[in-house]
């Protein structure tokens, strides 16, 4: 029903600053944004720069950021260091944010967490000023962050930011979450707005948030509005493309988005250390396919991603799809070359493991009926 213009050009401008690699959660912590700086040396050493607009975004501000998160909660942020987290005392209803292992207190936080908002904003900026078709944000997809507390190793929600400056521009944004785990900081902020409409695809049942159930629709004037699917061990590229292009059918029927953004964690690859999906970058990548050829204003964003070489291949891989540019299967020379072995291949191959997705066809139906009860 939408037109398709494949294979069409596109201008895409590419979010990233050079310290983001540095910044560290910890010994042992699986968070790693040193696999951004593996994705960009890709990026770079694949020659895709010859077709991207490279930025250094202008790191958010308190301002910025207090467009969704409390000022207290930033504040927060932004005075807590780690000489002074122990001090902050159990008074604090914040203190207990950063010292559980998921979000740790670490050096910089504060400046992390400006970059990854900063890229996200820039991004919907140069969106809404029509100056780009396509921006990707590897820095971002911190979707578990809420207005006042940080979740599942997020802190600030540079998604949310970047859809409320897309709102200025645009009546309806759409937002997808390909990452393993369920965007709730992204639905919560917009589960009572028609609109935004927020479809997440997800690992559920005994797994972190624990939230995203095929029957959390949105509420209010939001209701239908948020989109669900729940999902289980090992589903294959083959399966995830039949779900994920007969819900977007139908999402994009319905609700005829004037902007995407879609949320590219790598933690649904296959081999991920937290992740349980089978997806190798083709299936992943289809998704990103998916939304460039419908020639909406699209932003991408980064996310989780626990097996940082494969999070590298994933977003060099979607960067070039973003291009439409081929490239080879060998892995181009770089500064963490010896990450890629021993086979140094591009592409990763799927895993002997069984699909516990029994019920899929039942799941597509019912969020399908949902869907039509929207008129386009
Ligand atoms: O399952 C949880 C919560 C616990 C409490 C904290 N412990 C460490 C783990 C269990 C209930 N948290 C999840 C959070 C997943 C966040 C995903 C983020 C994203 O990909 O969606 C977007 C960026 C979880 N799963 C695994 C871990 N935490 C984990 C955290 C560690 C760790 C090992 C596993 C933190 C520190 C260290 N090891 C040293
Ligand atoms: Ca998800
Ligand atoms: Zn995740």
């Amino acid at each position: 029903s939408q037109p398709v213009k494949e294979h069409s050009k596109r201008r895409v401008a590419y979010y990233y600053d050079s310290n983001i690699g540095n910044y560290y959660y910890g010994p042992g912590h699986v968070m790693k944004p040193h696999r951004i700086r593996m994705a960009h040396e890709l990026i770079l050493n694949y020659g895709l720069y010859r077709n991207l607009s490279i930025y250094r975004p202008t790191p958010a501000s308190f301002k910025d950021i207090t467009r969704f998160h409390s000022e207290e909660y930033v504040n927060y942020l932004k005075g807590a260091n780690l000489d002074n987290v122990t001090s902050f005392g159990i008074n604090n209803q914040f203190s207990s944010v950063l010292t559980n292992d998921d979000c740790p207190m670490f050096d910089g936080l504060y400046d992390f967490c400006r970059l990854s908002c900063g890229g996200s904003l820039a991004a919907a900026v140069k969106l809404n000023k029509k100056k780009t078709d396509i921006a990707i944000n590897w820095m971002g997809g911190l979707h578990h962050a809420k207005k006042s507390e940080a979740s599942g190793f997020c802190y600030t929600n540079d998604i949310v930011i970047g859809i409320l400056e897309l709102l200025k521009h645009h009546k309806r944004v759409l937002y997808v979450d390909i990452d393993i785990h369920h965007g709730d900081g992204v639905e919560e902020a917009f589960f009572t707005t028609d609109r935004v409409m927020t479809v997440s695809f997800h690992r559920h049942g005994d797994f972190f948030p624990g939230t995203g159930d095929i029957t959390d629709i949105g509420a209010g004037k939001g209701k239908l509005y948020s989109v669900n699917v729940p999902l289980a061990d090992g589903i294959r590229d083959e399966a995830y493309k039949n779900l994920f292009e007969k819900v977007m059918d139908e999402v994009m029927y319905r609700f005829q988005p004037e902007a995407v953004v879609l949320q590219c964690g790598a933690d649904s690859l296959n081999q991920d250390r937290l992740g349980r999906f089978n997806l190798t970058l083709k299936g992943h990548g289809n998704c990103v396919s998916y939304f460039r050829s419908r020639g909406l204003p699209l932003m991408l964003v980064g996310g989780g991603g626990y097996t940082p070489r494969n999070v590298a291949r994933c977003w060099a891989y979607e960067t070039a799809l973003a291009v439409d540019m081929e490239v080879s299967n060998n892995i181009p020379f770089n500064n963490y070359y010896e990450y890629f072995g021993p086979d140094f291949q591009l592409h990763i191959d799927q895993r002997p493991v069984k699909d516990d997705n029994i019920d899929l066809d039942k799941k597509i139906e019912t969020i399908l009926d949902n869907l039509k009860l929207l008129n386009p």
